[in-house]
């Protein structure tokens, strides 16, 4: 059954095509620094927003109809949300899928049941891969939504609770072993606090890195050889999220031993909503080796929460492709974990949205490759740091010197003039003089 009459394979036909179903700057095939863009770019569709998301908000109910002639809630439902999710990917060349456990699948009153189903589902998707060639870029268990983690998963103040976390977290990564994942995502969902007078902070932490650690355990056990990845968000739901950013996830995993397992999957609404830029958490997970992923969407800058927005920022998505190119590009691919406005209410919309966010990823990338390849950049920041290269500043590169050298060293200058200019504007001109040109 076609779910999507009406809507052919998006083709690119270039930024002057007229056509609205058409990539404008996506061009797969296109080679960039010396690999096809579908290479540097391995684009995924979120299950959950583009399958299950009806447009609810806090006022109002569902205004776009994804039931896919099925009765929602039932598991007819569940398979015609594979096959209008892989019409989908078909269609706009998306080659990758991720999944919320309960995404898949309706959750039943038992464990039992809910893995059953989920186990006929994973057989269902099986198929649909092996006729599409598409594949799972990672999973992840939906650990935020049931009643049960009100008080967290991981950090909850239950026993049982976190009993319960243990037992979908293995199932989601039997799951995601089966479907040959690349990678296994902690999203914090609910693991945090709303205030610090009922919370024991140290209990949580410690029970929140054992629950990782055995997630580890088990998914080495079964032959997950992918990596696990922490995506870091400061707040909402909770008031506070023990991942908050980059920094605090990496310096979390590193307490805990869990560096060498996991890498960070970096999303760009949830860089600002912790006052970040998205490159600045993209730098930072790059010069720690925690560049994994990337969650690709943006935030309403006015807007003090995740809208999860399609990605349409060129100028972001340019500086965020710079860093990864720079970075040595991802171990994962962009997840698209964006979703269309409330109003954007139809399938014709669904296509749009992914349209935007590739094309805008596309153009990142053009205009990330013509930085490196222009070289201007580059040069710049290789000659801001030169006095380290030679006499005293190359004994502080190689670590070869002491406080008494370098104090006598300072006295003998009597001054050490001014440093050189940091030429922002000249750099932020040179971005945008490449930009739109
Ligand atoms: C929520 C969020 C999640 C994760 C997966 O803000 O980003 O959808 O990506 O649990
Ligand atoms: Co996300």
């Amino acid at each position: 059954m076609e779910f999507f009459k009406g809507i052919g394979r998006i083709r690119y036909e270039g930024a002057d095509s007229g056509n609205p179903l058409a990539f404008g700057f996506y061009d797969p095939e296109r080679a960039v620094l010396g690999k096809k863009m579908k290479e540097h770019l391995p684009f995924a569709m979120a299950w959950w927003h583009n399958l299950c998301a009806c447009g609810t908000d806090m006022f109002g109910r569902d205004t776009a109809d994804k039931s896919f002639g099925a009765k929602p809630g039932t598991m007819e439902h569940a398979t015609a949300k594979a096959d209008a999710g892989f019409e989908f990917m078909s269609k706009t060349g998306i080659e990758y899928f991720c999944f919320h456990d309960v995404d898949l699948v309706p959750e039943a009153d038992c464990i039992a049941e809910t893995e059953r189903r989920l186990d006929v589902m994973t057989d269902y998707i099986l198929a649909l891969m092996k006729d599409t060639g598409i594949k799972c870029l990672w999973g992840t268990a939906n650990l935020f939504g049931n009643p049960r983690y009100m008080n967290g998963a991981g950090t909850s103040n239950s026993a049982d609770v976190y009993a319960f976390a243990a037992a979908q977290i293995k199932k989601a990564l039997d799951v995601t072993v089966r479907l040959g994942g690349r990678g296994y995502v902690f999203w914090g969902g609910r693991e945090g606090y709303e205030t610090l007078l009922n919370t024991d902070m140290r209990r949580e932490l410690d029970n929140m890195a054992y629950l990782m650690r055995m997630a580890v355990d088990y998914g080495r056990s079964i032959g997950f050889e992918g990596d696990f990845y922490i995506e870091p968000k400061p707040r909402e739901p909770m008031a506070h999220q023990y991942d908050f950013d980059a920094a605090t996830a990496i310096g979390f995993l590193r307490e805990y031993g869990l560096d060498k397992d996991f890498k960070l999957n970096i999303e760009a609404n949830h860089a600002t909503l912790a006052g970040h830029t998205f490159e600045h958490e993209l730098r930072v997970a790059a010069v720690n080796g925690m560049l994994g992923s990337v969650d690709a969407n943006q935030g309403t800058a006015h807007l003090g929460w995740d809208t999860d927005c399609f990605p349409c920022d060129v100028p972001t998505a340019t500086r965020a492709m710079y860093e990864i190119l720079r970075g040595g590009g991802l171990t994962g691919g962009f997840n698209f974990d964006a979703k269309t406005r409330r109003a954007s209410n139809t399938p014709e919309d669904m296509f749009k949205g992914y349209i935007l966010g590739m094309d805008t990823f596309a153009l990142g990338l053009i205009k990330a490759a013509a930085i490196i390849e222009d070289g201007r950049l580059d040069a710049f920041v290789r000659g801001r740091y030169a006095s380290f290269g030679s006499g005293i500043g190359k004994k502080i590169t190689d670590r070869k010197t002491s406080l008494t050298e370098l104090a006598d060293y300072a006295r003998s200058l009597g001054s050490p003039g001014r440093p050189s200019s940091g030429n922002e504007e000249g750099l932020e001109e040179i971005f945008n003089k490449i930009l739109y040109s």
